[in-house]
């Protein structure tokens, strides 16, 4: 213990001269977590959890985690703060480990009870930054790192992405798909985003595209948002350190009118925009499905939380939600001519539409065969079972949705990337516990089409 305290004065030196260094610097974030179970006996254990912030210099700091198992609970901790809320554990520096700096760490403990196979916790945040064990330049598959994607990378070939006419294009001011994957709602899914998964994405889907689902509501960025924005931050540098582009979804839901989270948005996007300026990687999602709301409200929305991203990253991509869960006003009974007729007054954006290819069939198909030649549509959220999430896979709708998108040249991302215990899940339920995302027996039968459709070759115009 004696070496740790004199390694974390030096560190509380460092952490002053680097303020003094670089107060402008983008905050850089990350951290790592070696959890051991020293030992074990009937109903009990004990664990020793060392953390190690591998992000800027910290001077004061919270590590969390959920028990996989409801039956375990910590009775008695040292070197920290402890308390446990429901399965969330809450361990805060005390005076002396408050300052860690980069690369540094901190050794905590503590007895616990348990009543099943006491598991260990799949992830784990510190300052709500999920501790993934990568920096800022994370080591990618490709030569890529943040700020620099990597040759050959879908964002190595595409680059900074803008809409022309009815089409995504990239620096060529050609057209381009791109076909991805959404992450589940990030508050819950954590454990299935990190270096392993990324890589898996990126080299075994040959994805292009990460979605980032950040819910507002149902426990998400309402609750924590510095939290919430520095964990939306790290999925983009992963994103781009593996040439992948980053859809950043405000993900609305309920309730379906986007105004009721107006400031959150306004304040949100200032954050993320301002951050992510330089990235040639980032589109931002405004609204991921407004409902029960008029186009009109969304239209007034979209023209307030533009601006904002503007000021702070003019030439990025923004996609505006629409009417009916962004099925361009179908599932309200209306259509895409609401749109036409009543753009929203911005340049460089694009409009969502989604469908759970079990529900949504012909008529829809046709909506977008008919609005794609009128407004540049981009497919940023669809599942290939029913709008629940669940239910059985509909492999014809999904294979007639996905040849009309592939033929519209209509980028995509599937929900869901996890291993969510429902049929969208691209992957079986306990996947994310262990570390294998790349091998055929961890798909699930939609995982397995879905990666079937993404992994084919793309054909990037270079010219
Ligand atoms: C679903 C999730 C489910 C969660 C529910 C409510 O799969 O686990 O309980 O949201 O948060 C959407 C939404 C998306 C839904 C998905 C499936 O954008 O959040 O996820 N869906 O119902 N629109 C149509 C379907």
């Amino acid at each position: 213990m004696k070496r740790t305290l004199a390694l974390l004065a030096t560190c509380a030196t460092a952490l002053g001269l680097m303020t003094l260094a670089g107060p402008q610097a983008v905050a850089a974030t990350g951290c790592k977590v070696d959890y051991t179970v020293t030992s074990q006996w009937q109903g009990g254990f004990q664990a020793g959890v060392k953390v190690t912030n591998l992000g800027d210099p910290v001077s004061g700091w919270t590590l969390k985690w959920t028990w996989p198992d409801g039956g375990q609970k910590v009775t008695q901790g040292w070197n920290g703060t402890w308390s446990q809320s429901g399965s969330t554990v809450s361990a805060t520096n005390v005076d002396w480990n408050r300052a860690l700096a980069t690369g540094g760490s901190a050794d905590l403990g503590f007895t616990g009870t348990f009543t099943g196979s006491n598991p260990k916790p799949a992830a784990f945040t510190l300052n709500g930054v999920a501790c993934t064990g990568t920096v800022g330049g994370d080591t990618p598959t490709d030569p890529g790192t943040p700020g620099n994607p990597g040759t050959g990378t879908p964002v190595g070939v595409n680059g900074q992405l803008k809409v022309c006419g009815v089409n995504l294009c990239n620096q060529y001011n050609r057209p381009i798909q791109l076909r991805g994957m959404s992450t589940h709602g990030i508050q819950w899914f954590s454990k299935c985003y990190n270096s392993a998964s990324l890589d898996a994405l990126a080299t075994d889907w040959k994805a292009d595209l990460l979605r980032i689902a950040m819910y507002v509501q149902e426990q998400g960025y309402e609750t924590d948002p510095a939290g919430f924005t520095s964990r939306v931050n790290s999925y983009v540098d992963m994103a781009e350190a593996r040439g992948m582009y980053a859809l950043i979804d405000f993900h609305t839901l309920t309730p379906g009118d986007p105004n009721y989270n107006i400031d959150r948005a306004k304040t949100f996007f200032a954050s993320v925009a301002a951050r992510n300026a330089a990235k040639k990687n980032v589109i931002y999602e405004i609204a991921n499905e407004p409902n029960g709301v008029s186009w009109t409200a969304i239209k007034s929305y979209a023209e307030q939380v533009i601006p904002v991203i503007r000021a702070a990253d003019p030439d990025a991509v923004v996609i505006v939600g629409t009417r009916g869960w962004s099925s361009l006003g179908v599932s309200d009974g209306s259509s895409e001519a609401e749109v036409v007729n009543n753009p929203v007054n911005a340049s460089n954006i694009m409009y969502a539409f989604h469908f759970y290819a079990a529900s949504h069939k012909d008529n829809y198909r046709a909506t977008v065969s008919r609005a794609a030649a009128k407004l540049p549509l981009f497919v940023t959220e669809f599942g290939t079972v029913s709008a629940t999430g669940g239910g059985s896979l509909d492999r014809s709708s999904t294979t007639a949705w996905l040849d009309l998108l592939d033929q519209l040249k209509i980028s995509y991302a599937n929900w869901t990337y996890s291993d969510a215990n429902e049929s969208s899940a691209a992957f079986k339920p306990g996947t994310c516990d262990g570390g294998d995302y790349s091998s055929s027996g961890v798909l699930t039968e939609s995982g397995a089409l879905v990666k079937s459709r993404i992994s084919t070759a793309d054909t990037f115009p270079t010219s």
